[in-house]
């Protein structure tokens, strides 16, 4: 099953994404996802320019031979760059492995541990009252589990609300990033006020969630944490800036509020100490930035030994490639918490068909053999990359902070 053709698809159906598509000389196809919001063309170079001719030839079936080859071959291991362009390899490779033994990848990974896989969307208002009423417009549509995010009184902008209600791209198009303003007191008096709101609105039959987005010192988070008790939250997410593991400690001596972390996680040895010491409760490293399905399902299984369930990262950001591996994991491994879904534009669903659907508060993925996904190359040519970045954030005395 050798490798005969490498392609690296850069494509903008209302937001960039980089594909990656591997033809073995039979004509089996896989892809990956191997998009990083605002570096793009970096994960594009470094898979063109540096892995590209490592893979001519290869046998697409030694997936665990290639992956160590690009790791440990690199020198330079780990970082979002490097993890990003493994894991667009490693998934195209699932791929090809599920396509040649005629099974949907889950199979491959042991079968179905569960019906489906439980997800949650994203409700989000400038106002309480639209935050609110965002939750109900949720549960509404079968939603079981819903994430709250709201404007900040005196704050002009934060993150998770966008002006659209059903899309939220935080990225913006343009030679620089937007700058906001973040002033943690307006946030820390006012994010109470919110839970307190949609539990006394909606009640508590439905699991609420919540992301800091890295925003809070450790003690300023296990502040939050304590005053969101009452509230019975699922998550809180990313409380504080997650490169010191450590730092998690305090949050917990003082909460029992359940932590979620890894968005921004690459590999096992970003989040071993918070796993191995039960610091958090939810682990969000994700197929496409973790080093694809082969080194995630490492991550998992070491979290399954110390009680902490999965939580993937699930934003408009990663593709419905990224999405339709995460799904094949999601429903195989043991310890299975819950899985991040903000859905697509119609535009890129034309981009990326896909077989997994939304039913009854949960994604089921496609039986099809390989993942269930692919990528219009016709279609995605119509859409030009667009320089992007991520907003950057400061304090209302101009101090540089994390967004
Ligand atoms: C966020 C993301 O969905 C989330 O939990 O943290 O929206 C994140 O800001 C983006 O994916 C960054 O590209
Ligand atoms: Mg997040």
């Amino acid at each position: 099953m050798k490798i005969a053709d490498v392609r690296v698809i850069v494509t903008c159906p209302g937001r960039n994404f980089v594909t990656l598509k591997i033809t073995t000389e039979s004509g089996l196809t896989g892809v990956g996802d191997a998009t990083l919001n605002g570096r793009e063309l970096a994960v594009a170079s470094y898979l063109n320019d540096h892995v590209r001719g490592l893979l001519l030839g290869r046998d697409a079936s030694q997936i665990n031979d290639i992956w160590q080859y690009l790791y440990k071959g690199a020198y330079w291991r780990r970082g979002p760059v490097t993890m990003t362009a493994i894991a667009a390899v490693d998934t195209a490779l699932w791929d090809i492995k599920g396509k040649a033994a005629g099974m949907p990848v889950y199979q491959l990974l042991g079968g179905k541990a569960r019906d489906g896989v439980l997800v949650y969307g994203h409700a989000n208002g400038a106002t309480l009252d639209e935050a609110v009423a965002e939750v109900g417009r949720y549960l509404d549509r079968g939603y079981r589990a819903v994430r709250v995010q709201c404007g900040v009184p005196g704050l002009a902008t934060t993150y998770g609300v966008g002006k659209d209600r059903d899309f939220y791209e935080p990225a913006t198009a343009g030679p620089r990033p937007e700058e906001a303003v973040w002033a943690t007191e307006k946030y820390l008096d006012f994010a109470p006020k919110l839970f307190d709101a949609v539990r006394e609105a909606h009640g508590f039959g439905f699991h609420l969630l919540h992301d800091v987005h890295h925003r809070l010192t450790p003690i300023e988070a296990a502040r939050l944490g304590r005053a969101a008790e009452p509230y019975r939250l699922f998550w809180l997410e990313d409380p504080i800036s997650e490169e010191l593991q450590e730092g998690f400690r305090l949050i917990r001596q003082h909460t029992v509020t359940p932590i979620a972390v890894g968005e921004v996680y690459n590999s096992i040895w970003d989040c071993h100490r918070l796993i191995t010491e039960q610091l958090i409760d939810y682990i969000r490293t994700t197929v496409v930035h973790a080093g694809g399905i082969t080194h995630l399902r490492r991550i998992f299984d070491l979290a399954a030994l110390y009680h902490v369930k999965t939580g993937s990262h699930g934003a408009t950001d990663l593709s419905p490639v990224c999405m339709a591996a995460a799904l094949h994991l999601d429903i195989s491994v043991p310890n299975f918490g819950i899985q991040e879904y903000m859905p697509h534009t119609p535009e890129t669903d034309a981009v990326f068909p896909h077989s997994y659907r939304f039913e009854d508060g949960m994604l089921i993925p496609g039986d099809e053999p390989g993942l269930g996904v692919d990528i219009d190359e016709e279609l995605a040519a119509r859409y030009p990359y667009r320089q992007a970045y991520l907003p950057v954030n400061r304090l209302e005395d101009g101090t540089m902070h994390d967004w």
